[in-house]
């Protein structure tokens, strides 16, 4: 049986879709409206049909003769266009591309370093939540329910019970109920307060450390304290420790180091004062060793707390906190 006129243009369309390159094209083009083309063909047989189905078979013939010109057409400039993108675009005689070598962030290289300073001293290190309850945070480091530290403005609430921790300590606390002293314990991590200029982020990285034995004094913080201020920095560095107030350490002492940039002398990095601040620190305060089962008569401690950016930014004279968190890499690969 003859082929109709609507099943040639069906097959030619399907050839044309299947074409792969600009050749196949200039072929089927003739193969169907060459001079002995198919639909060529199919024309001349107009004449042979009975007469009343030539002028309707004549006009449909010649619909089908110009729609597939113009596929042909089409076709064939799509192919040749991309074959000629690809050759341009494509020269496989340029050398790779070099990947960037990754690098630590300097925040994680600082709570590195500080970190490999107190387990060089004996500290293991203990990690843990992020999401505390009231009783780890709060609770249990003798914060007191009206403490403004508690207040919405100062913390992050996930419910009336459970917050971000607002300091590493809970980890510690957490680690005594496990572990009988002697106690030798830092707690690196993130945390959280509602705080944002300058020098706060409302993320923000601690380490913080504790100690109990017997017979530890204030002496004992002194000492340690030093020590890791001389590793952290130089050992030429002069540092004070001057009284200051926390809940949970009696008594409690702030530790200043000479001012990196002006060495005492003043300037606006310092306030004027010729000290920087860069530790918390002081001697746990009896009423949390007691919500862990401790026994006050015979055990004492010490703990102390510091910020790892203002530690990077003392150490690189940097004056921005934010830019540890803006991740623009002309900032990050000096370190
Ligand atoms: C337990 C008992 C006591 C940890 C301490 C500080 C002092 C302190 C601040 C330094 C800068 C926080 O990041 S900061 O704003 N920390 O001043 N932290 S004593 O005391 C503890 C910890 C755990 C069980």
């Amino acid at each position: 049986m003859e082929k109709t006129i609507e099943q040639i243009k069906d097959e030619a369309i399907k050839a044309v879709v299947a074409a792969s390159d600009p050749e196949s094209i200039k072929n089927l083009s003739i193969l169907y409206l060459g001079r002995k083309g198919i639909v060529t063909q199919f024309l001349r047989n107009v004449s042979n049909l009975p007469p009343e189905q030539r002028p309707e078979a004549g006009k449909r013939a010649n619909e089908v003769k110009k729609l597939l010109d113009a596929a042909f057409k089409e076709a064939l400039e799509k192919l040749e266009a991309g074959a000629g993108i690809s050759e341009e675009q494509t020269d496989v005689s340029l050398p790779g591309r070099i990947p960037r070598r990754g690098f630590l962030h300097p925040i994680t290289q600082i709570t590195r370093q500080i970190c490999d300073i107190f387990t060089k001293m004996g500290f293991e290190i203990a990690e843990g939540p992020e999401v505390e309850s009231d009783y780890y945070n709060f609770e249990a480091l003798n914060i007191p329910k009206n403490h403004p530290a508690r207040d919405m403005q100062d913390t992050f609430y996930i419910s009336d019970n459970i917050v971000l921790r607002t300091h590493t300590s809970p980890m510690q606390v957490r680690f005594m109920e496990k572990n009988r002293p002697p106690v030798r314990v830092i707690a690196p991590g993130k945390v959280y307060r509602c705080d944002s200029d300058l020098t706060h982020t409302p993320m923000f990285h601690q380490v913080e450390g504790l100690l109990v034995d017997e017979n530890v004094s204030f002496g004992d913080l002194k000492g340690l304290l030093t020590a890791f201020v001389h590793r952290m920095f130089d050992d030429q560095t002069n540092l004070r420790f001057r009284p200051s107030f926390f809940p949970f350490t009696e008594p409690s002492a702030e530790v200043d180091i000479l001012c990196v940039m002006c060495r005492g002398k003043g300037c606006r990095v310092c306030s004027q004062t010729g000290w920087l601040e860069v530790l918390g620190s002081g001697m746990v305060h009896p009423a949390v060793f007691e919500n862990v089962g401790y026994d006050t008569a015979r055990c004492t401690g010490f703990a102390f707390g510091m910020g790892v950016e203002r530690i990077a930014m003392l150490k690189y004279g940097i004056d921005d906190i934010r830019k540890f968190f803006e991740n623009d890499f002309r900032f990050l690969n000096q370190f």
